[in-house]
């Protein structure tokens, strides 16, 4: 054991750390004062108010070092708190208060400043230098929604600046001019709203002072509580804190020892929550009469649902009921969802937005290791050399961990494949970008195989011991046709090689997938290949490789781990098989059916077939997401009952006859598993708003209402029931998931797990299936008269149906959608930026604002789905995954043309 001294006493070291992590490892933080360094940045060591006194022996020769970016050696004396020291920290921080407005009392951090605190610690009561010039004409920049700075109050420690680089990799701030001139500009000295600046909020959180700050975070002073919660949007899973006064939500900031996000989050988890208090919000049950919503009692709802199913399940069985839960609930929320339908009703009629997103994911991942889940973690982006990112733009959709990868592509030395029509931020950074035509990703990667077979770059010792089909695959693989592959993919062989040598030859290569991977006629043949090449080269069961799909919502691993599927229950367990079924039975105490229910698709299907007379849909926008609007809503017509619990009057909620008010994330407990498999605590922030439930209790209230007994909602009671059922829950009790939460699967004492697949996999052998490319059916039969491909994008401010972040500020930072349109097309058709394009397809017709960009090849179009004013779903169609039934939203054959503008743009935030 190595060991060196603080203040003559002995305490271990940690080989390679500083001084200041060392002293603060063993004493209370308040020990040594900082003022540059912050617990997400490398140290820096510019402020020197962390200083210490050093010497090699008992009594020797004192040196003074600053802390943070000193390192400990074996038998260092550290002396924290010498005189010397004290007046070296109070004569600096004198100084930088020279500089310093001393307007404590009226400046909106008053209390909440770390100046303030060091100032307090070092045992300043006044300043003793005369006040400096400062800096007090400098204007405040008031340009942005969230994000503001006062500019007089920087004492120039460069936290944000760093922030920016390291933890957001986006190098917006800058330092600039010359002694007491020195200023942090933006950009090209612009305001934050004109500069590049993602609104992440990090150096915000960063700045000591009021420098820089957020227009939530003076709020947060008068706060009396904190909560620790998970965010709402994306997969990633960040951890928040939420501060509150009142029952009222003050501020959210991003906790440093959070595993997921280490004190980052982006503009939608720091800023986007006043969505839960908006006007808008739905406040009461309502049934609707003669076309009208009426408010009614939870009672009276409850009395009338409970009827209507029952009759319906007499009369016309229980299949002609159906439910979609939402992924944006809770685990315990969708477990009850989906055992409500199988136990209660009695029917399989469960599906989940997992069907219109990452369902090829789930399926194509079972099919080659029997997991259909990521198979390692975040976190080994530290292990890995190369990276592959395919169909999938993270700086957008999943901005912490899109950061990270980012900051991994910038790096010289790694190497970095991006497959994706678009030039999206991160090809800007990659070693390769194979920009293909939509639709083609098979024909791409079964090129990326055959040069990686025909190369010998295969691992064939991991092959052979742990994986089967090889011999079959290989000799279908050597025989496809490349030059058509290239012709029809529009990319060269020889970049396609490239990358394929790249991937194949990194000591460890890690892949990371997305939606321009499922949602496509062959989605599941994709992840399937993808699967393959981490077979093929051996990159997977160990850390620092592997298949990460970027899964999409919040919760939308937990929801399907939990039995949200038509196809299987609780734990992924086949509800065709006699013996789960006859587990089921007796976990249930009721007869479960047999038979696969309806997936997503089928259900509109049936009702338009008169066969469906009852859908329960939670959570989910289907008129405004689900591909082809116009069919989703005469499905819904068709339907008797529509019953939709929301928090908002979405476009789907329009059609519902029942509306159930669910409360949000802010306002309930639970857990969420995000994309890591990694379930985390979800805990109540405040009550919820007047008149509404949380969506647990609705559903135990219903399911008591039509006499199956089921305790009230509670996030213990649930994750206990959940670990009896759930194999790979065993170990997860509300208990200790503790702060990080557990990655599953979770063993009895509580084990858990953060690589897959390290012995065998999960069905045993990996298993190597050939599909050729085919050309989508769409395109077959539409080309000729709309020849342009329209793909789907997400844009960083705004989420899915567009209901929680339009009404919240984020609004005024991207007010409108547009379409990415080439410059030769845009030409052709005499369209000019901002002309609104009129976009064809088979199925309709919106119009869209043009942005002329070459970020999108010719022929190719892209534009988000979350605007209801345009729709773009009622142009997209019914094809979809040939296996898993997920719409091919990401190939749309369209003709373009000029148009004036129809729609109105609406404003939900003032
Ligand atoms: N800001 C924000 N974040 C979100 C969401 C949001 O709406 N807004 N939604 C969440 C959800 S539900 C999900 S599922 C995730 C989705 O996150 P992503 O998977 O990143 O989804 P997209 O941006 O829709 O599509 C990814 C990429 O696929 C590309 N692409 C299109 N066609 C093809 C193709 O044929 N081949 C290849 N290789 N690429 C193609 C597109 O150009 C795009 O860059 O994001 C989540 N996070
Ligand atoms: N063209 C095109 N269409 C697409 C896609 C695409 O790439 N292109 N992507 C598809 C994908 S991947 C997905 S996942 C879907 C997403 O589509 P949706 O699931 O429809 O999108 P969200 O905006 O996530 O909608 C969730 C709804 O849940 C509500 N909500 C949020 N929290 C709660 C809660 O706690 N309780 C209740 N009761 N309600 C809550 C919100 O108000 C919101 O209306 O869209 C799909 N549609
Ligand atoms: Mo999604």
């Amino acid at each position: 054991m190595k060991t060196a001294y603080i203040d003559n006493q002995a305490f271990e070291i940690v080989e390679g750390e500083m001084i200041l992590s060392f002293i603060r490892r063993y004493k209370e933080k308040g020990l040594i004062p900082t003022l540059c360094d912050a617990p997400n940045l490398d140290p820096f060591g510019s402020c020197r108010v962390c200083s210490v006194e050093v010497t090699l022996q008992e009594n020797g020769p004192l040196k003074t070092v600053a802390s943070c970016h000193t390192p400990v050696s074996e038998g260092h004396y550290i002396y924290t708190s010498t005189e010397a020291v004290k007046a070296l920290r109070k004569n600096i921080i004198e100084l930088v208060l020279t500089d310093h407005p001393l307007d404590c009392l009226t400046c909106e951090v008053n209390g909440n400043c770390e100046l303030q605190t060091v100032a307090a610690q070092v045992g300043i009561r006044e300043v003793r230098y005369p006040e400096g010039e400062n800096h007090l004409d400098r204007e405040k920049d008031l340009s942005h929604p969230y994000m503001t700075s006062d500019l007089s109050k920087c004492i120039n420690c460069y936290r944000c600046v760093r922030a920016c680089d390291e933890v957001q990799g986006e190098f917006v701030l800058n330092m600039s001019g010359r002694g007491f001139d020195t200023k942090i500009i933006k950009g090209l000295d612009t305001s934050f709203m004109e500069s590049d600046c993602v609104s992440c909020g990090a150096c915000s959180q960063a700045c000591p002072t009021s420098a820089i700050s957020d227009v939530f975070q003076s709020k947060a002073i008068a706060a009396t509580d904190t909560t620790r919660t998970i965010c709402t949007y994306c997969g990633v899973g960040c951890n928040l804190e939420v501060s509150t006064s009142n029952g009222e939500i003050l501020s959210i900031q991003a906790p440093y020892d959070a595993e997921v996000n280490q004190g980052h989050t982006c503009l939608k988890g720091r800023y986007a929550f006043k969505f839960y208090d908006h006007p808008d919000r739905l406040d009461a049950p309502m049934i609707k009469r003669n076309g009208e919503f009426e408010k009614v009692s939870w009672d009276e709802v409850y009395t009338y649902l409970a009827s209507k199913l029952t009759n319906y399940k007499n009369e016309f069985g229980a299949d002609a009921i159906a439910g979609i839960s939402s992924s944006r609930c809770t685990n315990e929320e969708n477990y009850l969802m989906q055992k409500f339908f199988r136990a209660v009703i009695q029917t399989n009629n469960i599906d989940g937005c997992a069907r219109v997103c990452h369902s090829p994911t789930a399926l194509g991942m079972q099919r080659v290791f029997g997991t259909g889940a990521a198979t390692n973690s975040i976190e080994d982006l530290k292990h890995t050399n190369c990276i592959m990112v395919i169909g999938a733009n993270p700086t957008d959709a999943h901005p912490v961990t899109g950061a990270k990868l980012k900051q991994f592509a910038m790096k010289s030395g790694n190497v970095s494949i991006v497959i994706d029509p678009r030039r999206t931020e991160l090809a800007k950074y990659a070693t390769h970008h194979l920009a293909l035509r939509p639709g083609t990703n098979v024909a791409v990667l079964n090129m990326m195989m055959y040069y990686i077979v025909t190369e010998n770059l295969i691992d064939t010792s991991f092959i052979a011991e742990r994986t089967e089909g090889f011999e079959d695959y290989k000799n279908a693989l050597l025989n496809i046709d490349i030059d058509k592959l290239e012709q029809v993919s529009g990319v060269d062989r020889n970049d396609v090689k490239a990358a394929a040598i790249s991937y194949a030859t990194a000591p460890n290569a890690m892949s990371f997938h997305g939606l321009g991977v499922t949602e496509h006629s062959q989605g599941t043949f994709t992840v399937m290949q993808i699967a393959d090449l981490a077979l093929l080269t051996g990159n997977i069961g160990r850390n620092g490789v592997g298949v990460n799909p970027l899964r999409g919502q919040n919760n939308v691993q937990g929801s399907a781990d939990m039995g949200v599927q038509p196809h299987q229950g609780a734990g992924y367990l086949d509800v065709t098989k006699d013996e789960i079924n006859k587990k089921y039975n007796e976990f249930y105490g009721v007869e479960v059916p047999k038979h696969v229910g309806y997936k997503i698709p089928e259900m509109f299907e049936a009702a338009l077939d008169g066969k469906l007379k009852a859908i329960w849909i939670i959570g989910e926008d289907v008129v405004q997401t689900d591909p082809n609007t116009q069919k989703v809503i005469k499905a819904l017509n068709a339907t008797d009952l529509v019953i939709v619990q929301e928090l908002f009057m979405t476009e789907t909620a329009k059609y519902a006859d029942v509306i159930l008010p669910g409360a949000s994330f802010l306002e309930k407990s639970g857990t969420f598993t995000n994309g890591e498999r990694r379930v985390q605590a979800v805990n109540q922030v405040v009550d919820p708003i007047d008149g509404c439930k949380p969506d647990g209790q609705i559903i135990v209230d219903i399911m008591n209402k039509m006499g199956y007994a089921q305790p009230d909602y509670t996030p213990d009671g649930m994750l206990e029931e959940i670990s009896q059922i759930v194999p790979f829950f065993a170990g997860i009790s509300w208990e200790r998931l503790g702060k990080n939460g557990l990655q599953w699967p979770v063993a009895s004492d509580g084990t858990d797990t953060q690589i897959l697949h390290t012995e065998e996999f999960k069905r045993g052998k990996g298993y190597f299936e050939f599909n050729p490319w085919e050309e989508t059916i769409e395109l077959v039969e539409h080309a000729k008269d709309y020849p342009y491909i329209l793909t789907t994008n997400r844009e960083l401010e705004h989420y899915n149906c567009g209901a929680m972040t339009r009404r919240t500020a984020n609004e005024k930072i991207l007010e409108d959608d547009y379409l990415m349109i080439h410059p030769d097309d845009a030409q052709s058709h005499f369209i000019n930026e901002g002309d609104y394009v009129c976009l064809e397809s088979p199925r309709g017709k919106v119009d869209v604002k043009a942005r002329i960009t070459d970020e999108v090849k010719q022929g190719i179009l892209s534009t988000t789905f979350h605007f209801p004013e345009i729709m773009i779903n009622n142009i997209t169609g019914d094809v979809h995954d040939s296996e898993a039934m997920c719409p091919e939203y990401k190939v749309v054959a369209v003709r373009i043309r000029k148009s004036k503008g129809k729609f109105k743009q609406q404003h939900l935030v003032d």
